[in-house]
């Protein structure tokens, strides 16, 4: 292939490696905040997971808990919003406005936007906690009416959702600088894998803002009587499924820009990497209606047509596996790592952030798995709304996402902060102790959904559960508890990092940053420019969504009053 470079001569473009550029304390903070935020969120959050899990063996906690939390639903909406949404995007951005200017080597080009960015994503937090606090807002992180909230949810989640678009664009624009400024030199991966993913990020955000806007908001503030469910339902899920992949990139800039340079390796291919991200912007949002095969008021030819595309999300999965782990294998290997797969354990399994991602990768390949299961058409009906769903979500963003963000956070935390990891011994028994239980959790939750068990259910209390399940909800329980141990340490390795004294800057972690293997690295200049992904990925989406949603809109009902006071 000829390369052609936009901006010299030059025959190709010449490698630019990241990491030369130290951020300011006052950088450090600003992404230290976002990860603080996000991690409370999480240890508040996964508080309510082994509640619901010790439910269903019926060990019941709620009394203990009111008045503060007043129900199942009301637990289970503050488990999902807080796990789910806030966790993950005040993590996400956060680490992404790292990886920008660790990457492009330069600080933000507008820091005062994305301070305005980050200060609407804490507004909206904080509004949006009231009235899940207050027990006016339950009605789980899917919002889906005529289950209805107080305003104040709706308008806090919106604000949030701009807060992470005007970060974005402050993203953007430094990218956009440093271009001016490198031109013929291809942008670093670590930078352009998290600004592709706010560009997703964007496009995909614009179906809850319109749900928002145009029905929910309106509705709770008394403009309008009533919704359409299933209009709601399709708005939704154009956001909900690129929801996994704005959670999953995030890990995958770890684990293709980074990881290989924990474990002492290097990138197997950069040109892959950057392909996979490429794909996962085209192919993220025109799937979402895999989510509505039982919806009756999508077309059969809809869903199916869905279900192909979901299918081709596998390509850039596949690519993904095979170049991450060659790069592992190529580190391992030079650790002195023998054997077709002996190699496995000459990595660095005793360094907790490498552990931890490690772990969170390998409970990654069921999820997967099941993913394919959720995906096709017709086996989607017999898992659909079982305890199999949030089975499989939990090894996909309750631990390829949560568990990796969590070791990314052991170096990240002590660096951003000038420290040094609090017991990285603790924080082994932390990664494993979530590998562990994640693993007895999930597959007790698989089993039972095929076993007919429903999701978002207190089994605990049904008067239907036959005695087959008594011993799944058992584990269930016993998974939850484990996992309770792992939430635990994991807040207290954070705080005591975090009240530990300062050390020399030589005792501080470095970021780990992964060179290409091959040197230098030629990159196409169509895998380094965002145009005619954009353009792929805009023509997609009006061939998949348009005809459906200008019928769906033309066609709207609104029927569906909801009650005005929480039914629970
Ligand atoms: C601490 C360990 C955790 C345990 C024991 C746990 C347990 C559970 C259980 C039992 C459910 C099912 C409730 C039902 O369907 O009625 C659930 C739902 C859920 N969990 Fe977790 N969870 C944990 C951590 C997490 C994390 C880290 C995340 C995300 C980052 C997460 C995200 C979710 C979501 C999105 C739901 C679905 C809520 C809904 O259906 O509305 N969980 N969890
Ligand atoms: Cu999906």
């Amino acid at each position: 292939m000829t390369l052609i470079d936009p901006g010299t001569s030059n025959p190709a473009y010449e490698p630019r490696f990241a990491g030369g550029y130290e951020l300011t304390q006052k950088e450090k903070t600003f992404v230290g905040w976002h990860l603080g935020i996000g991690i409370a969120a999480l240890m508040v959050g996964s508080l309510m997971g082994p509640l619901q899990a010790f439910q269903f063996s019926g060990l019941d906690l709620y009394p203990y808990l009111e008045p503060i939390i007043q129900s199942y639903y009301q637990g289970l909406t503050l488990h999902g919003v807080l796990n789910a949404l806030v966790w993950t995007t005040f993590f996400i951005v956060g680490f992404t406005a790292f990886t920008t200017m660790k990457g492009l080597g330069r600080p933000l080009s507008y820091p005062k936007l994305n301070l305005v960015g980050f200060w609407m994503m804490v507004v909206g937090l904080v509004t949006t906690a009231i009235p899940i606090l207050t027990n006016s807002a339950t009605v789980l992180y899917t919002f889906y009416p005529p289950l209805k909230a107080s305003w104040a949810f709706y308008l806090g989640l919106t604000l949030v959702v701009v807060g992470s678009w005007v970060e974005g664009w402050g993203f953007f624009l430094t990218l956009r600088d440093w271009r001016k400024d490198n031109r013929g030199v291809r942008s670093p991966f670590i930078a352009l894998g998290g600004i592709i993913n706010a560009a997703m990020w964007q496009i995909a955000t614009l179906g809850v803002a319109v749900e928002i806007l145009t029905m929910l908001l309106p509705w709770s503030l008394g403009l309008i009587d009533n919704t359409d469910p299933e209009l709601a339902r399709t708005y939704f899920w154009f956001t909900g499924h690129p929801l996994v992949y704005f959670w999953l990139l995030p890990a995958y800039v770890s684990w293709y820009g980074m990881l290989p340079k924990q474990v002492g390796g290097k990138l197997f291919s950069d040109s892959l990497a950057r392909l996979a991200f490429w794909m996962f912007l085209i192919v993220s949002v025109p799937v979402g209606f895999h989510h509505q095969f039982v919806d009756p008021g999508v077309p059969q030819t809809w869903k199916w047509i869905h279900a192909l595309l979901t299918y081709s999300v596998f390509f850039p999965s596949m690519i993904t596996a095979f170049t991450v782990i060659a790069s592992l294998e190529y580190g391992a290997r030079k650790r002195g790592g023998e054997g077709l797969i002996g190699w496995i354990r000459a990595l660095p399994w005793m360094d907790p952030s490498v552990a931890a991602q490690l772990l969170a990768a390998i409970l990654f390949m069921f999820g997967g798995i099941g993913g394919l299961t959720n995906a096709s058409y017709s086996l989607n009906i017999v898992i659909h709304n079982t305890a199999w769903v949030p089975g499989h979500f939990h090894l996909t963003v309750a631990t390829a996402v949560t568990l990796s963000f969590m070791g990314i956070s052991y170096w990240l935390v002590p660096h951003l902060s000038g420290r040094q990891l609090w017991s990285p011994k603790a924080a082994l028994v932390q990664a494993w102790t979530w590998f562990v239980g994640m693993i007895i959790f999930s597959n007790a939750m698989h089993v039972l959904g095929l076993l007919g068990a429903p999701r978002r259910t207190p089994l605990g209390d049904a008067t239907y559960v036959p005695e087959e399940w008594d011993g799944h909800l058992l584990r269930t329980s016993l998974g939850g508890a484990i996992l309770l141990v792992s939430v635990i340490i994991y807040g207290v390795i954070m705080v005591k990092t975090m009240r530990s004294p300062k050390v020399d800057a030589e005792l501080v972690p470095a970021a780990p940053i992964a060179e290409s293997i091959r040197s230098p690295q030629l990159t196409p200049v169509w895998l380094d420019t965002f145009k005619p992904w954009l353009i792929a990925a805009g023509l997609l989406l009006a061939i998949a969504y348009g005809p459906q949603l200008v019928d769906q809109i033309l066609n709207m009902n609104l029927n569906s009053p909801g009650p005005d006071a929480v039914p629970w």
